[in-house]
């Protein structure tokens, strides 16, 4: 195991200098103090309180397989017995127009209700950002934002996994553990080369975004013959309480060890525009263009 660099008493331009800039993760340990959502947000509690509402579900990706009620995911898949196969819980709030919201629930009601019981982590910059975009003089408070891209509530059961994956738009993610532990493995961006492929088969498989990623517990070495030359940067478990910060470009894979709950949220700072720019410009595939494009101009939901 490779642990992860950990801080504390980090303030927000030296986060945005010494992180942001030049694409170094890092756990924040010390930024959920005095959150409610610490020790109040329970998968019994949330079945208990917003039971009624429907969560979406995935497979071992992100792969949609479903929606119920809260309390039916709880009590089937975060029990001492949960069914097989597994499922993940992955709740966002609204960040594409979509037809059938039925089919789709989104997370933007219970955000609502839980936004009193966290905050803006206080080592994050509130202004500066491209995405979510904030002009001058405005101001970023994640709990109370309701811009893309999107924030998330992730509930998983132990053995739960996330394949290994980019994250949208080349943007930074944030992820807080509020309950439960998961085992994090990050790659340098260098490494992509062993791990992902960008071709022309790839991108009529129709895989995530035009890529196709080796997973990283059963390679297939046909296709990634040069994995074993790829390390992880950081092989570590997050801790409730803690925060980890993934820079765009880095490739992720996590597996939850114990039943699980983490908020979400990707963003682009102006502190990483260089590299974000390099990688919007030089690696993805056009779809990528057109979402920022969406994001940017035809979003009903973006800031003014
Ligand atoms: O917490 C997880 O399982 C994975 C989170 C993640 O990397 C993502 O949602 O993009
Ligand atoms: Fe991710």
């Amino acid at each position: 195991m490779k642990r992860a660099e950990r801080i504390e008493r980090i303030d927000a331009s030296e986060f945005a200098r010494s992180y942001m800039k030049p694409g170094r993760p890092v756990i924040v340990t010390d930024a959920m103090q005095g959150w409610a959502a610490l020790e109040k947000w329970t998968p019994a509690w949330l079945a208990e309180t917003h039971g009624d509402e429907k969560v979406p579900t995935y497979g071992t990706y992100f792969d949609f397989r479903g929606a119920m009620k809260l309390r039916d995911y709880v009590e089937r898949y975060l029990g001492d017995t949960p069914r097989q196969p597994i499922r993940y819980a992955r709740w966002f709030t609204l960040h594409q127009p979509v037809p059938n919201a039925e089919r789709f629930p989104w997370a933007d009601a219970i955000f609502t209700h839980l936004e009193p019981d966290w905050r803006h982590p206080y080592f994050l910059p509130r202004s500066g950002y491209l995405f979510p975009f904030v002009g001058p003089g405005e101001e970023l408070d994640i709990p109370s934002s309701t811009t893309v891209p999107s924030k998330a509530l992730y509930l998983s059961p132990a053995g739960a996994v996330t394949n290994l994956h980019l994250d949208y738009w080349g943007s930074d993610a944030l992820l807080v553990q509020i309950h439960g532990r998961k085992e994090v493995v990050l790659y340098h961006p260098d490494d992509s080369r062993y791990l992902m492929r960008v071709d022309e088969a790839s991108a009529m498989m129709g895989t995530s975004g035009g890529r196709r990623l080796v997973d990283i517990r059963n390679p297939d070495l046909e296709l990634f013959p040069d994995f074993h030359q790829a390390v992880p940067a950081v092989h570590d478990v997050l801790e409730p309480g803690e925060i980890a910060y993934i820079p765009m470009a880095w490739l992720h894979h996590v597996d939850t060890l114990s039943t699980s709950i983490t908020l979400t949220w990707n963003l682009v700072h102006q502190a990483s525009f260089r590299t974000w720019f390099r990688w919007v410009s030089e690696s993805p595939p056009a779809k990528e263009i057109d979402d920022i494009r969406y994001i940017l101009y035809d979003d009903p939901h973006r800031l003014p």
